[in-house]
């Protein structure tokens, strides 16, 4: 009998505590659906150090016959914030953008060239007027990309995009289940993992084994930006 081919996982936890921890803030906004007492959005630290908004990845996946198109992405404005904070994509594939607020936003995307440089070229200025509105956006080329709203300035995501969609972003539990892994031949694979507040490549190798492996990355809070 054929051993069922089942997820490459992770499981991504962070020691120590962060350089930057979220503040609050008080923000000036209507129709936003929520209070002005806010918070940044750093970090989501689980009760053991789970962490969350990780993007992991095969860095350079070889997929089996008949591997499916990776399910499209959506990027959610809602309560003036974006959901989720930090999306992964496939460069060249549409993914949506939704405005779920009674308010006007815009979508300012831009390449990120690292912590303490500018924002870099301008890949598409959204305006999205109206509750309910829904657009499609792509990037083209593999890389890190920022949105932000020059409406509400504490709205910011990061947008992390891929040449294939062997990828995951880890929820508040730390984990995370990549998509079209469970199409990757056999064989032994880089993989890495990548949060906003880190510039070090986390980069290991797994064998995967009917789909399957599991991986587990620990960032420490003492090396975060
Ligand atoms: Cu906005």
């Amino acid at each position: 009998m054929a051993m069922a081919r089942a997820d490459v996982t992770a499981t991504v936890t962070l020691s120590g505590p962060p350089n930057s921890p979220d503040e609050t803030f008080i923000a000036s906004a209507s129709n936003c659906g929520e209070g002005s007492v806010r918070h940044t959005e750093n970090w989501k630290i689980g009760p053991k150090g789970e962490l969350g908004d990780v993007v992991v990845w095969v860095v350079d996946p070889k997929f089996g016959p008949n591997t499916p198109a990776p399910a499209e992405p959506q990027m959610t404005q809602i309560g003036c914030r974006y959901d989720p904070h930090v999306l992964a994509v496939v460069a060249g594939a549409p993914f949506q953008v939704l405005n779920a607020d009674p308010t006007l936003h815009n979508v300012l995307a831009r390449v990120y060239t690292g912590p303490t440089d500018p924002p870099g070229d301008t890949i598409f200025n959204l305006g999205q007027s109206y509750k309910g509105q829904l657009d499609q956006e792509q990037f083209d080329a593999p890389g890190i990309y920022t949105l932000n709203c020059n409406v509400h300035s504490w709205m910011q995501a990061w947008v992390r995009a891929f040449p294939h969609g062997c990828f995951a972003v880890t929820g508040a539990d730390g984990k995370a289940a990549l998509q079209l892994s469970s199409h990757l031949l056999d064989g032994t694979y880089k993989i890495d993992a990548w949060h906003p507040r880190f510039a070090q490549s986390q980069e290991q190798t797994i064998v995967v084994k009917a789909g399957t492996a599991a991986v587990t990355f620990k960032f420490e809070g003492a090396k975060s930006l």
